[in-house]
This record gives C-alpha cells, structure tokens and sequence, in this order.
C-alpha cells in the first residue's frame, strides 16, 4: 500500500522547528482554562478526535453522543460529560441534530472549548478511557503552533501525542491540515514513527460517489487515495505505523435512495428528515479504535 518513503512529498513547506512552542516553555497556571489540554491523570487512556477544517468534527461527536446515550444496549459504553460545559454543549447540540436535522454552527474563531467525555461501561459503570474533542475553529487545525502562540494554550500536539489512540476526520476537500499535523507530530517526536494507533475516517460518506468506502478499510483506504491524492499514502506510512481507513457518516443513509439532505433558503445545507438518521461507522470507529490500543497494552 506504500510509495517509496520520501520526506516531504507534497511539498509543503515545513516551517516545524523553528520557534516551537513546547509545552515545557508554558506555565500551567497561565494558560486559559478554555485551552487547558488534559493531562493523565487517573492512568486511563486518552483518545482524541483531530481533523481538516469542515471536515464535520463536531458533527461526528454529536452523532456519537447521540447514539451511545440513546441506544446504549447495542454499544460498548455511554458517553459521559467530564464537565458541565461539556454536558450543556452536547444536551444543545443533540437536541438540535436529532430533533430538528441542524448540523452544528460553525466554530468560530477565537472560541475555545477542551470538550472531554469518558467512556463508561453501562453495566459496570468502569470508565475506560476518555475521549477529548478541541473544539476550535480551523485556525487551530490548521496551525496548532500559530494557534498556541496566539492563544497562549498548550501546543495541541503535545497533547495529541500524550494520546493512546486518534480519529483523524478528513472529506475530500481538503488534507492539509492533517499532513501539517502529522509533520508537526512526527519531528515532536524526534523524527519517530508515530506509534499510536490512528484511524483517518473519511467522513460523509453517505454522499453517493463515497458510499463504496463501507464496503471495507481496504475499499476506504482506495476511495480515500482517489478523492485525495495518491502520495498521501506514502505519506502517511512514513511517519505513522499504526494506521488504518474507514468511512463514516454521521447521518447515515438508505441504500439506493439519496443523502438525506437539503439546502436550506440561507444556502446551508440542512437534514432533510431527522428520524432517519443513522450514523453509519461512528461508534464503531471507536470501538475499533479502543480495540487496537487494547491490543498493544501488555
Ligand atoms: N453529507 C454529510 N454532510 C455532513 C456530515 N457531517 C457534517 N456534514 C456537513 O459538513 C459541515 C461541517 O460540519 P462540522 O461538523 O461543523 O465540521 P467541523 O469539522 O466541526 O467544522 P469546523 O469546526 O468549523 O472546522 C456541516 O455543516 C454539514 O454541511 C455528514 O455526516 N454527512
Ligand atoms: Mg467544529
């Protein structure tokens, strides 16, 4: 599945070393709680949602949060809110997804929220890990060590790299802001191969051209070179060891019938018919996520 390793394929100009902002250099107390990324503190692994820019990050948590806490029998856990500004962000957001079709506003710039959730079993109220999902605009996305400057937050790949497992979103418009988060997080890591397990979800994958990507990780991986850019694979396999492809779509679909969309009058798109959501791949994403980190635990 690899090209030939080549450091810098695409091109991108590397502006890695220069002027980094460590988490070392920052003092904790400075940092404003919004951007106060989390530390382990209870020894359970920590999972972490990173992506492109409208690649549709919040909307993939709220399907999750939806499903895990409304259909609880048929998955590994419930998604509970660490904090009561996570919980009142999820509660507002549910209700307007699943209620009345409303995708997410999008994030602003300037807004930060550390939106952390813990995954406990139902039946045994064990909390397995936690799941952290930094809702900023794509500034931070982008340029995570532009954005920790500006902001004067934890460098966010610092944070990402503290993880035991990442959900890396990406649609088909645009990459490059995982390929500047991928760098960043290889030459943090002296140049390393990333080792923590990853899985790169296309998201969407309800629109039609895209519904091939359910067929398999192999079907996705192919679906995702062809909507991408073929070199990214050889990109990706230089500096992460662990990485695996799937489709997901936070609103599902019908088979043979069309995306459960529509424009609204503002130009937005919107969902057509909210009871026939059925986010495909979204939970089990996870599931298979937790899965790897839980075969690497000795
Ligand atoms: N067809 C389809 N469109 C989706 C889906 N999820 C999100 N979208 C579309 O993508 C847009 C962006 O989704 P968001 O969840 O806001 O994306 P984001 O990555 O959080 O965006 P920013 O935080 O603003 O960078 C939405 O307004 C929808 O139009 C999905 O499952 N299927
Ligand atoms: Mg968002």
């Amino acid at each position: 599945m690899t090209d030939q390793y080549d450091p810098n394929p695409l091109n991108f100009e590397s502006e890695i070393d220069s002027d980094r902002v460590r988490r070392q250099d920052i003092d904790r107390e400075d940092i404003p709680y919004q951007t106060l990324l989390p530390q382990k503190t209870d020894g359970k692994p920590h999972i972490a949602i990173w992506g492109t820019n409208k690649a549709g990050k919040t909307t993939f948590m709220v399907a999750l949060y939806s499903i895990l806490n409304e259909l609880h029998d048929a998955y590994r856990w419930i998604m509970v809110p660490e904090d009561d500004a996570t919980a009142d962000w999820a509660r507002v957001l549910q209700a307007a997804f699943v209620e009345y079709g409303l995708f997410p506003p999008n994030t602003q710039p300037g807004v930060h929220r550390v939106l952390q959730f813990a995954m406990v079993d139902p039946k045994t109220q064990v909390k397995e890990f936690h799941f952290t999902y930094l809702e900023a605009a794509g500034e931070m996305f982008e340029n995570p060590r532009a954005y920790s400057k500006l902001y004067g937050s934890e460098y966010p790949v610092d944070y990402l790299l503290r993880c035991d497992g990442l959900l890396v979103l990406l649609d088909s418009n645009d990459f490059r802001a995982v390929t500047t988060v991928l760098d960043e997080l290889y030459t943090t890591n002296n140049n390393q191969l990333i080792t923590i397990p990853m899985i790169f979800a296309l998201s969407k994958c309800d629109l039609p051209d895209l519904r091939s990507g359910f067929e398999g990780s192999k079907q996705a991986e192919a679906l995702a070179y062809k909507t991408l850019q073929r070199q990214l694979a050889g990109y990706i396999a230089s500096r992460v060891k662990d990485a695996e492809w799937c489709a997901t779509s936070a609103i599902g679909f019908e088979d043979g019938k069309p995306p459960n969309l529509f424009r609204r009058f503002d130009g937005r798109m919107s969902i057509r018919d909210p009871r026939l959501i059925r986010p495909r791949n979204v939970a089990e994403t996870i599931e298979r996520l937790a899965d790897k980190i839980r075969a690497r635990t000795p």
